[in-house]
């Protein structure tokens, strides 16, 4: 079996979305929504934990407001509340303000030449994936991915394997036909729990400091021509940057087959 497909995971790898979108999306909502609540820079570290804006926002309240008490139910409130992020989170994403990271595009054209197929498997909420996709690479984007699986769509968030099954399902394809690109120890449990044993990490600015020992290789950046990526574990056979032959060889060591 040769390398099928690559399965993207988007906050953090496809972009740097969580500090400067999602953090100050959360708290423009708070503000609007006349709550005194501000998620720091550092404090949002910590609640990254908890995968999904909406599990996001009610652990803060058990963890961080225990008193507080909405006037409707918790459950409607949460909506109502990541709603109006969501809306934030958009306008940002329409005015440019979060680019790819480097060599995301690099990687995606050569995937496509090469006739490997796309796909996504995220937590966060669908329209946000196409958004960023069409304002941050390029209006087509979005139909280069034949699979996006996002948010709600699954029982249970990574770490749980749900969305990886999910994409790997809709892919038609076995586990050890793909390769899983993220950036978080919870994408990396998530992939790992779906059998997908072929996993790239691409360290983010939250991320950094995670376990990724189980990882098959971990980068800081996909890096391109003239942009070395820095290898934290494993080995990319010599290569200066993250491409499709390098995830051809980690699939194939990764899966005991070449
Ligand atoms: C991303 C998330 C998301 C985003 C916020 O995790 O956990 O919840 O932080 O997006 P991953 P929403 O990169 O592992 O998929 O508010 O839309 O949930
Ligand atoms: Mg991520």
């Amino acid at each position: 079996m040769d390398l099928a497909a690559l399965i993207f995971d988007v906050d953090g790898t496809l972009a740097d979305t969580e500090r400067d979108g999602h953090r100050p999306a959360f708290n423009a909502a708070f503000a609007e929504a006349g709550l005194d609540w501000t998620w720091s820079v550092e404090l949002y570290g910590e609640l990254l934990k908890v995968t999904g804006g909406k599990e996001r926002i009610r652990y803060y309240i058990e963890r961080f407001r225990p008193d507080f008490g909405p006037a409707q139910d918790l459950a409607g409130f949460v909506a109502d509340l990541h709603r109006r992020k969501t809306e934030h989170y958009l306008r940002m994403l329409r005015a440019g303000a979060i680019p790819l990271r480097p060599g995301v595009m690099r990687l995606l054209r050569e995937a496509r030449n090469a006739g490997i197929r796309l796909a996504i498997a995220t937590t966060t909420t669908p329209e946000n994936v196409t958004t960023l996709l069409e304002c941050s690479g390029g209006p087509d984007l979005p139909r280069w991915f034949e699979v996006i699986a996002a948010g709600d769509v699954v029982a249970a968030k990574k770490p749980a394997p749900d969305i990886y099954q999910l994409a790997l399902r809709e892919l038609g394809l076995p586990a050890n036909a793909c390769v899983a690109v993220e950036d978080s120890a919870n994408g990396l449990r998530s992939a790992l729990a779906a059998d997908i044993r072929a996993v790239l990490i691409v360290v983010s600015s939250y991320t950094r400091g995670e376990d990724f020992s189980d990882a098959t290789v971990v980068v800081d950046e996909l890096g391109g021509p003239g942009a070395s990526a820095h290898v934290l574990h494993g080995t990319l056979d010599g290569a200066d940057y993250v491409d499709l032959a390098v995830l051809r060889a980690l699939r194939g060591r990764a899966c005991g087959t070449r």
